[in-house]
């Protein structure tokens, strides 16, 4: 692996949409026993379930700790691949890396990550070895890499159209505990040089309570160039309304890079998920802390979807809104099957399916 000293934008390379074709994913199997309750037994079930249905349509690489090798080694199937790598916990999303491509050749960036806001707001610490996962990736597939790990950003806070439009929040990428040295405009710069986009669309808020600072994975999706799915309430008392209102006026007035108009399809939450007592107490502490409270509202959305070559992996919650949201899917991704996994064990670890999943768009000569 060498570190490439340029700018995917200087080299024509960019970041592709999750939507196309894809020469695999990768994941990290769960274990930490502050963020998924009883040891992660109940997790690792549900993420071996998201294993099980991405490789159905692309290829699959599970990266685990010595200590549970080989757990996961006996739960997931012969076709994934499992391989020992050391990590501070299971967000794939966040701090594999990012791959951009230039039509035949693909590349790597290892973005800085600081556990979501580091001494600032972060959500644990150490991070050192999540932060060391996307040189470990880079090299284990072979992949050049571009270094950018003095900017703070963990890939659930950004989704491309591939056709040079970026979304954002400003909550999250603005937040101090990330790049508060860096003005909005410096950030931008840096978004359209490394992910190669001519336009950033930055919404205000996520999905309430988020503890990301409100990643834009989980509010908002693209589902085709100039089409998006949003997170949505239709009850004006819920926090959330606010919230996907103000995304919902910002993309109703934006165009994207080609200057497109944005067709916006209103994918409703379920109704809020809190945490059980029951729940709270299978979780370990950090720093003699619990680390979430009985009652306290997990940010349940089903925008938090994977989309695989040949299938959409959605969250279910075992909520009336379940198969609505499925449906809508279904008629926004006709050529994909889409699979519900129970998600509510990867809910209670603070995020969702696409949390803990990362594509990497197909290269030439691959298949
Ligand atoms: O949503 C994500 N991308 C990650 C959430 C991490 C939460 C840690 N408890």
């Amino acid at each position: 692996m060498k570190i490439i000293n340029s700018t995917p934008r200087a080299d024509g390379f960019y970041m592709p949409a999750e939507f196309s074709p894809h020469y695999g994913c990768i994941m990290i199997f769960p274990e930490r026993s502050d963020s998924w309750q009883y040891g992660g037994y109940a997790a690792r079930k549900a993420f071996v379930n998201v294993a099980k249905a991405i490789s159905r349509s692309e290829r699959l690489t599970v990266c685990v700790s010595q200590k549970q090798y080989e757990n996961a080694r006996r739960m997931l199937p012969g076709n994934i691949r499992v391989v020992e790598m050391s990590s501070n916990d299971a967000w794939a999303r966040d701090y594999a890396p990012t791959f951009v491509t230039d039509g035949t050749e693909i590349r790597g960036i290892n973005w800085g990550f600081n556990a979501w806001g580091g001494l600032e707001d972060g959500l644990y610490f150490p991070w050192d070895l999540d932060d060391k996962m996307a040189r470990k990736l880079c090299d284990l597939y072979e992949k050049d890499m571009y270094n950018l790990g003095n900017f703070i950003l963990e890939g659930g806070s950004i989704h491309v159209d591939g056709e040079g439009t970026c979304i954002t929040t400003e909550a999250c990428l603005l937040s101090k505990g990330r790049n508060p040295m860096l003005t909005k405009a410096d950030i931008e710069n840096y978004l359209c040089d490394y992910l190669n986009i001519e336009k950033v669309i930055w919404l205000k808020n996520g999905i309430f309570n988020d503890e990301t600072n409100e990643h834009v994975d989980n509010i908002c999706a693209f589902v085709k160039p100039s089409e998006v799915v949003l997170a949505w309430t239709d009850d004006e008392n819920d926090p959330q309304y606010a919230m996907s209102k103000s995304c919902y006026d910002i993309l109703s007035r934006e165009t994207d890079a080609k200057g497109r108009s944005i067709t916006i399809h209103k994918l409703r939450c379920p109704k809020p998920v809190t945490i059980t007592a029951e729940e709270c107490g299978g979780l370990d502490t950090m720093d003699f802390q619990p680390t979430r409270t009985p009652g306290e509202r997990l940010a349940a959305s089903y925008v938090n979807f994977y989309i695989a070559n040949g299938a959409v992996v959605m969250p279910f919650f075992g909520d009336p809104a379940d198969e609505p949201a499925r449906d809508l899917l279904t008629v926004l991704f006709p050529e994909r099957e889409v699979i519900p996994v129970y998600a509510r064990d990867i809910l209670i670890g603070g995020g969702n399916i696409h949390c803990i999943t990362q594509q990497i768009p197909i290269f030439g000569g691959a298949e």
